[in-house]
């Protein structure tokens, strides 16, 4: 955009820089060797896996910088309507193999690669992960930009640059214990330092009043401490397209100038500690999934991300010249969660108090632009801010709250007089002492669509949380985009040879870009050799992770046996406290037959990995159960290897990636009800794992597409859970007896000092059993039977896993994003 300026030379030189060279083998090694030489200032004569990485990952900035360029001079020409995710989360993982294979480059770099001596998995094995994002609604975000990038959306993620990601899982006797994870220690190749886009935020201070020339009262807020915000943009490659869009993430710095009143005043040692603190805001992921804290830092953090983020939104506007009228047919912004929910709020300061639009015309243009997707229906979920916090921090956003609500209000006591109850049910503002903002109602009330993660989610929000905004609004506001995942990381990236047999049977990798062709495989699923082949990846999958596991936790577990895996953030909901449960009934059956009787027995390795929220004591305790669990049985030889329990320490994109495609069974248990979509279910079954789960979340899609005989499903309905958890609280139900025994089997210290575990225990019993696990416990213990009869059958179980990649297609992201586009941002394609 800001070519016109330039001098015609620099204009045609960069012309010709524009031309794609040729990025054959030789050309990528004359560009490995200069970045050896220049970049990293290193001798050829001296290059480790880690320079070879890092030469390997510049070539490619290179080349994804030019794709860059030109996509985003081309959308300046074009000029069409542009899509902004706005997401406190990326959780991106790698980005070295990811960005080959989008641009096309991966046979040719990796023979150049090969040729140098190198071998390239030891190569893509230097890069730290991207940790910016706690679980499934950052790994969403990130998925959703790769299918964005690869439909030619013209959109733009909006995030922060954390400095420290997620922290780093270690244990220590079985505990979880929590390491900073600096990521930046290294030089990061894939982000673009922007050290000349940046926006001074600020907080505090006072709002004036003012009367203008028209004789309207006007505002002005006055902050009393500015924070600036540097942009680093993140380039994503679409795959087999030229579109490469970008992840804006904003990093907080100091203001320059230096308060020189405060210096000559002696007060220099403080004025030096306020602007260190300013880095504080982004420096640390909060660690927490489906759990709100209310720190200060992190409303902080919301804020300064969404202004900085707004501010670039409007500013690229403007420059198109358009009336503020059309701004919602050029611009949609979607709110991953209530997160970034003061966007709603910024937008209407900017066109009311900056731009002078009058009160109504402003919040039209505002709910128009808007759009939020919920994540979870858990109470302690819900974001809610004091409202002295929020003007202490925020003086007009405040106010203009208070005004957005009283005006909705009216609204609703029009349409519904004298139903007080209503009012106060719908308010924005929650009256207690002190009084809050509910996130949420801000969200609903300031955007046109709202959306739930699967049917069953979207369904429940509408009678549930925002029942009664269903009744004000209608149901049409409310709508369902059920979750999808990209194929291109999940299946291409993560089980190459997978990838490459579907491509080889079907004749073409058109399964990468339109998934649902992956149906074709259906007619191979009673082919005798196209099942040995099928049958042949897995169990290398299933080498690889038995490596990965020696490795990283010192147990050697068989191959052979049945890989059953639990993997995602640990919490009560997800239950993986029923599963290990399960495990002790297991090994106690075991225990108790003869070794005739274990001959027959399915050989198990049931895995776990996930990280506990640092405060989060109950699900820390599951972990240690966990590891006290294995250690009796790794090793107890009485039961001839039919059991081996592991925790995969640390898991995160990168280790999802050697553990997804080497599942037998994966568990998916969530209470009925809890689980909003999940989306680890959706990787699993594209790898052809089956799936034990409850009737939860896009579980019940997933048994929708691949039918019932491909899928073990057991538990409560949703609908059921009320009772169920009203019966615990006012009557004595009595817990179910296999779950009893094990109970007491931990009690009887056969796993360690039992006290260690009474409080997890008493959640069964003394807190009511509110994740309902004695209620599922009978009916998961058969399900896991009938796991263990169909596994015998070798031959149908690989027809099983055939057909369970086969009907995967809906659940490509690309679907999802395709919904997203057509249904609630209004916004088409653009190619470059
Ligand atoms: C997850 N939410 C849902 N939140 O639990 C999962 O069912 C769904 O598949 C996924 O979103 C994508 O829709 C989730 O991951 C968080 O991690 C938040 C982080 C910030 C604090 C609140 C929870």
């Amino acid at each position: 955009s800001d070519q016109a300026s330039l001098d015609p030379k620099i204009v045609s030189l960069w012309e010709k820089c524009a031309v794609n060279e040729n990025n054959d083998k030789e050309n990528f090694q004359r560009s490995f060797v200069r970045h050896v030489t220049t970049t990293l200032a290193r001798s050829v004569y001296n290059i480790d896996n880690f320079s070879a990485y890092q030469a390997t990952a510049h070539t490619v900035r290179d080349q994804l910088i030019k794709q860059w360029n030109e996509t985003q001079q081309s959308h300046t020409e074009a000029d069409p309507k542009r899509v902004y995710y706005l997401s406190l989360e990326f959780l991106l993982g790698r980005s070295l193999d990811n960005a080959l294979l989008n641009l096309g480059l991966k046979e040719n770099f990796g023979e150049g690669v090969k040729d140098l001596g190198f071998r390239m998995e030891d190569v893509l094995d230097e890069e730290v992960d991207a940790a910016l994002g706690n679980g499934g609604l950052g790994r969403l975000a990130a998925c959703y930009m790769d299918s964005l990038a690869s439909l030619d959306y013209p959109a733009w993620g909006y995030g922060l640059r954390y400095t420290y990601g997620i922290f780093q899982q270690r244990l220590n006797d079985g505990y979880q214990v929590e390491f900073p994870d600096y990521w930046l220690n290294f030089d990061n190749p894939w982000e673009l330092p922007r050290l000349d886009v940046t926006v001074d935020v600020q907080f505090g201070g006072s709002v004036n009043k003012y009367t203008d020339e028209d004789g309207r009262v006007r505002h002005v807020w006055e902050g009393n401490d500015v924070i600036k915000a540097v942009a680093y943009d993140v380039p994503i490659p679409g795959y087999g397209t030229k579109n490469c869009i970008n992840i804006r993430l904003w990093s907080s710095k100091p203001k320059r100038q230096f308060d020189l009143g405060r210096f000559n005043a002696g007060e220099y040692e403080q004025a030096v500690q306020e602007q260190m603190q300013a880095e504080n805001i982004t420096a640390v992921l909060y660690p927490n999934d489906n759990h709100m804290v209310g720190k200060e830092l992190r409303l902080k953090q919301q804020y300064f991300w969404v202004a900085a983020s707004l501010h670039d939104i409007v500013r690229r506007f403007i420059k198109t010249g358009k009336p503020w009228s059309k701004f919602p047919d050029q611009v949609a912004i979607q709110l991953n969660d209530t997160h970034p929910t003061l966007a709603i709020v910024e937008l209407q300061r900017i066109l009311v108090d900056l731009e002078g639009l009058k009160w109504d015309e402003a919040w039209d243009i505002v709910t128009r632009t808007f759009a939020f997707t919920n994540h979870t229906i858990l109470p302690e979920a819900m974001e809610k801010w004091p409202v002295p916090m929020v003007a202490y921090l925020l003086p007009r956003h405040m106010q203009i709250i208070f005004d957005v609500n009283l005006f909705f209000l009216q609204k609703v006591e029009k349409l519904f007089p004298d139903d007080r109850d209503l009012l106060a049910k719908l308010s924005i503002i929650e009256e207690a002492t002190p009084q809050f903002v509910r996130m949420a109602h801000l969200a609903i009330v300031g955007s046109h669509q709202v959306n739930g993660v699967a049917e069953l989610h979207s369904n429940l929000i509408k009678t549930t949380i925002f029942k009664d905004f269903v009744k004000f609004y209608g149901s049409e506001k409310f709508t369902n985009v059920t979750n999808g995942i990209t194929p291109r990381r999940w299946l291409h990236q993560a089980n190459p040879k997978l990838g490459d047999l579907i491509t080889e049977v079907l004749g073409s990798k058109n399964w990468l870009k339109d998934l649902s062709s992956l149906n074709q495989l259906e007619k191979f699923a009673d082919d005798k050799e196209f099942k040995k082949q099928w049958v042949t990846v897995k169990r290398s999958n299933k080498v690889r992770l038995a490596e990965y596991i020696k490795t990283h936790t010192g147990v050697v577990v068989n191959p052979n046996a049945l890989f059953d895996i639990q993997v995602k953030r640990i919490h009560e909901y997800k239950r993986q406290f029923m599963n290990i449960l399960s495990v002790i009934h297991r090994y106690n059956s075991l225990k108790k037959m003869s070794s005739e009787e274990r001959c027959d027995v399915v050989k198990r390795v049931i895995i776990f990995g996930g990280k506990a929220a640092p405060g989060y004591y109950i699900a820390k305790l599951v972990i240690k159960l966990i590891n006290s669990v294995a250690e009796v049985v790794n090793k107890d030889e009485s039961i001839d290897d039919t059991l081996k329990v592991v925790f995969i320490p640390d898991y995160n994109v990168s280790v999802a990636e050697i553990i997804i495609p080497a599942s037998d069974i994966s568990q998916h248990i969530s209470t009925a009800g809890t689980e909003a979509s999940g989306t680890s279910n959706m990787k699993f079954v594209l790898n052809g794992g089956l799936i034990l789960g409850t009737v939860d979340g896009a579980n019940i899609e997933i048994h929708e597409e691949i039918g019932d005989d491909n899928i073990f499903m057991f538990g409560n309905l949703a609908d059921q859970v009320e009772d169920l958890r009203h019966a615990h609280r006012y009557r004595n139900v009595p817990i179910d007896p296999a779950l009893q025994e094990v109970i007491n089997d931990i009690e009887s210290g056969h796993f360690g000092d039992s006290r260690i575990f009474s409080p997890l225990i008493n959640t069964l019993t003394i807190g009511k059993d509110y994740y309902l696990i004695s209620d599922d416990f009978g009916s998961y213990l058969s399900a896991q039977n009938l796991v263990d009869e169909a596994y015998k059958n070798q031959d149908d179980w690989t027809r099983k896993s055939i057909l369970c990649t086969a009907r995967m297609g809906k659940f490509s992201s690309d679907r999802a994003i395709k919904e997203y586009a057509n249904r609630i941002w209004n916004a088409k394609p653009c190619s470059t």
